[in-house]
């Protein structure tokens, strides 16, 4: 039986550091609107959907950043998100940067950053929360980068795994769960949510169009084709439908691309922005399409084999293998 579910990717232009939250929202309201009006029930934002990309610039103190991080939600500034949701009927996914204060896991209460996401219910329930796991960057200021990329100098790792729940979407049910940016490229992060039968993957991009770190040349197609390999990958190796959306376009000059796009249980790429500014995809998603990779190719509890996988977790940079000569001839 088809369980149908019409979601939204709402990919946004660029925001410059001069812009306040006000300016992010308000763009992020039309979205939503437009969204409704559409027949979509779920809405998928960027990740750090309402600053500007800050994790390019270099504090001394790193508390001096932390008017780029929200300390609730929702706030003055985004409650406007929640009432949209609320008159529209629709649920929304955003990714933002959270200052909680809470207990580590030495048990010591302190101040403590991290790069979230949240699904939030058309009533404005926060149904699940993740917050980021794989930070990439560096935390100390890099003289030889162009553009700083500081994401593990402001926040810490995510500390709640991969969570997935089932949860009321749209006119259905379904298994959500959450990534951010990075993490798309690793296919660890895709199977721990696929382990837990997840049906819809929403995640958020700030991705360079160049690559700050090499200092010789990379092709510039090739990093939305490295994106868009990682989300069709591993839609299709873990049964299950994503929108990845991004953040795009030219902010303080620096350029981030776009290429939003809804993939399917097959790895086909259903829908895709065009533009690099604020733009609204949709796709109609039958959530029962999940079932036949969970069935067949990819019945886990048939074919995998986790006695052969220990060195997943065991082990964290790879090894050199031992070497093999051709045995002395004569
Ligand atoms: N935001 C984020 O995670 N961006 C990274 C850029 C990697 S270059 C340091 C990404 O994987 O897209």
């Amino acid at each position: 039986m088809a369980r149908t579910l019409v979601l939204a990717a709402a990919q946004l232009g660029p925001i410059q550091k001069a812009e306040g939250r006000d300016v992010a929202v308000g763009r992020m309201v039309r979205l939503m609107e437009k969204a409704h009006r559409r027949g979509a029930e779920v809405v998928v934002f960027p990740e750090l959907a309402l600053t500007t990309f800050f994790p390019r610039w270099y504090e001394e103190e790193p508390e001096r950043a932390d008017r780029w991080f929200e300390t609730a939600l929702p706030s003055a500034a985004t409650a406007p998100l929640f009432e949209a949701a609320r008159r529209y009927g629709i649920g929304f996914h955003l990714g933002y940067a959270e200052l909680a204060h809470e207990p580590d896991a030495a048990g010591r209460m302190r101040k403590r950053r991290f790069n979230t996401a949240v699904y939030v219910h058309p009533s404005g329930e926060i149904v699940l929360k993740y917050r980021k796991v794989h930070l990439p960057g560096h935390a100390e200021y890099d003289p030889r980068r162009g553009v700083q990329h500081l994401e593990k100098r402001y926040f810490e790792v995510g500390d709640l795994g991969f969570p997935v729940v089932r949860a009321p979407l749209g006119g259905t049910e379904a298994n959500i769960g959450l990534m951010i940016c990075n993490d798309r490229r690793w296919p660890e992060a895709w199977r721990v949510l696929g382990l837990q039968q997840v049906e819809l993957v929403m995640l958020g991009y700030n991705t360079p169009s160049l690559n700050m770190e090499n200092r010789g040349f990379e092709a510039h197609h090739l990093r939305v084709f490295h994106s868009h390999l990682s989300v069709q990958a591993g839609c299709y190796q873990n049964a299950c439908f994503a929108a990845a959306v991004a953040k795009a376009g030219t902010e303080d000059g620096h350029e981030l691309f776009g290429h939003s796009i809804i993939v399917n249980p097959q790895g086909e790429i259903m829908a895709q922005a065009t533009s690099w500014e604020d733009e609204l995809i949709v796709a109609e998603c039958d959530l029962s399409m999940c079932d036949l990779g969970r069935r067949t190719i990819f019945d886990f509890a048939r074919h995998r084999r986790p006695e052969a996988y220990g060195r997943i977790t065991a082990q964290v940079g790879s090894e050199a293998p031992p070497a093999w000569r051709p045995r002395p001839a004569g």
